[in-house]
């Protein structure tokens, strides 16, 4: 399955190893990126304002951050094209999920790239490993875990990147909501959220849910690789389109085996 798949899209980046050398077109990855000032925040559990956080979010603390740049969004599938066009990024597998041990060609409808009209939703199914070679790419790395959520909650320890307000019925984020349940019989979801977006949704769509520094889908759309983990197993902040509110808390880790490529997980990059 795999090589099925795939090989139309090798053909295509060979061609453009090839012939297509375009050493300007990082530019067309560029993207707006939010500045987070050096200074002390609340990172981790803050039992204060938040009764879910679990074992591996504790003990929450004031941490100094040095002071970083963040991507506004999601790194996008068009974004991700112009790496890949210049010869930079791979495509293989984005187009069929893996759990890191084994493929899911039953998942592959979950995956973003080569689909009509989702160059502006977050590139998905895609490793680690993919994530940092297109970071390195465009001159920038993966954040770290605690600038990812510095970026996500501000300063205050909050909950949620707009507060510490639940998650709303129709809400500030793309969850697992009545819209997937109702699109994927058999499947999973919550009726009483209505985000009206059954997988991913074009990046920065849900503005009432940026995070005090300007970032957006800090929390929903796509789970997103941070820098911390090792080479088993790699930490992934925010939630998803496929999870519940519990994934949407700022202080929230998952985390994914190495090769894991998942139509839930995204990335963007710092520096
Ligand atoms: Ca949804
Ligand atoms: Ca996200």
């Amino acid at each position: 399955m795999r090589e099925i798949i795939a090989a139309s899209t090798f053909a295509a980046m060979a061609l453009f190893g090839a012939s297509c050398t375009r050493p300007d077109a990082h530019r067309d990855a560029t993207t707006a990126m939010v500045a987070v000032p050096a200074g002390k925040a609340l990172l981790g559990c803050n039992a204060a304002v938040d009764p879910e956080c679990e074992d591996d979010e504790k003990p929450g603390g004031v941490v100094d951050t040095a002071a970083f740049e963040i991507d506004t969004t999601e790194v996008t599938v068009a974004q991700y094209r112009a790496c890949v066009e210049a010869g930079a990024c791979s495509v293989q597998g984005l187009d069929l999920p893996s759990n890191g041990t084994a493929d899911q060609p039953e998942l592959a409808w979950t995956c973003n790239w080569s689909k009509a009209d989702r160059d502006q939703h977050p590139i998905n199914c895609i490793d680690w490993n993919a994530a940092v070679a297109f970071c390195a790419w465009s001159k920038k790395r993966l954040p770290t875990a605690n600038e990812w959520e510095r970026a996500a909650r501000g300063t205050d320890g909050r909950r949620y990147p707009w507060g510490n307000e639940v998650v709303q019925p129709s809400p500030q984020a793309n969850l697992a909501d009545k819209t997937l349940l109702d699109n994927k019989p058999g499947g999973w979801g919550l009726l009483e959220f209505n985000d009206g977006v059954v997988a991913t949704a074009p990046v920065g769509s849900f503005p009432a849910g940026d995070s005090p520094t300007g970032a957006k889908d800090m929390a929903g759309n796509v789970w997103e690789f941070v820098a911390d983990g090792n080479d088993a197993r790699h930490e992934m902040r925010g939630g998803a389109w496929s999870y519940y509110p519990i994934a949407l808390r700022v202080s929230d880790k998952a985390y994914a085996q190495n090769g894991r490529r998942n139509g839930d997980t995204g990335f963007r990059c710092a520096r």
